[in-house]
């Protein structure tokens, strides 16, 4: 569901047929050693071994197979998604705030800016501390439990959290990441199917935990724009808190 999906979802299943074949070669080889070395065969234990200098060449061939495929596949497999973010002008940006128990999300709004947020400033009314007096917070759209994404297009999302550590994870989309108070962590992916997909929280986060559930719905880019117009309007007529929001869906 996500273009970076397919990629992790085949290494997988690489590693998968890679330790079946390995399996495969050393389950053969105990059946042979029960029957080689079988009693009637080999009444006395050697206290030599083996001298010959093969099983050394072979143990490091194993070492460097290994060491290929965590530094040529798996390394730069993650260093591809947690080092290079797309661009602020490409990506669809926004925050998510996770506090117990849900997530809040942060719209930059029409201009494109999200305002500035203290979490000082934080109350009922304004749950991420969003600072009203900064010019780009005025269009911006905050929403409760739910955010929309356009399809097909990089979606760039900030973490952060108001309590304790949580956890951004949407499986579908082969996305984990954890919300840390303090921080602000970017995660970013891009979905290639329309839908509506759970967002759960990875972590253990208190005693509402289970209960810690957001929806991730991707749309057709005239349907995002249709709800995004549709938040900000609400974001208009009143102050968003979360009872309002979550009334409307
Ligand atoms: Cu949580």
């Amino acid at each position: 569901m996500s273009q970076h999906g397919r990629q992790i979802d085949e290494f997988m299943e690489a590693i998968l047929w890679f330790s079946l074949i390995l399996f495969a070669i050393w389950f053969s080889f105990f059946v042979y050693a029960l029957y080689r070395f079988r009693a009637d065969k080999s009444p006395k234990a050697s206290y030599e071994g083996l001298k010959a200098d093969w099983p050394k060449h072979l143990e490091w061939s194993i070492v460097f197979v290994e060491m290929v495929l965590l530094f040529g596949f798996s390394v730069p497999l993650w260093g591809n998604r947690v080092l290079d973010p797309p661009g602020p002008g490409e990506a669809v940006t926004l925050e998510a705030v996770a506090q117990q128990f849900g997530w809040i999300f942060h719209y930059p709004g029409p201009d494109g800016r999200l305002g500035r947020r203290d979490m000082r400033l934080a109350d009922g009314m304004n749950p991420i501390g969003l600072d009203k007096t900064d010019p780009a917070s005025k269009d911006d759209i905050i929403t409760m439990n739910e955010m929309h994404v356009p399809v097909g297009k990089p979606v760039l999302i900030y973490l952060g959290s108001r309590d304790v550590v949580h956890n951004y994870y949407v499986i579908q989309m082969r996305i984990q990441r954890d919300a840390v108070p303090g921080l602000t962590i970017p995660v970013w992916f891009t979905p290639t199917h329309t839908g509506r997909f759970e967002i759960a929280c990875g972590q253990l986060c208190g005693v509402g935990h289970f209960a810690m559930k957001g929806f991730l719905v991707v749309d057709t880019q005239s349907d995002y724009e249709a709800w995004l117009k549709d938040m900000s309007q609400l974001s208009q007529v009143a102050p968003p808190t979360g009872e309002k929001v979550i009334a409307r869906q």
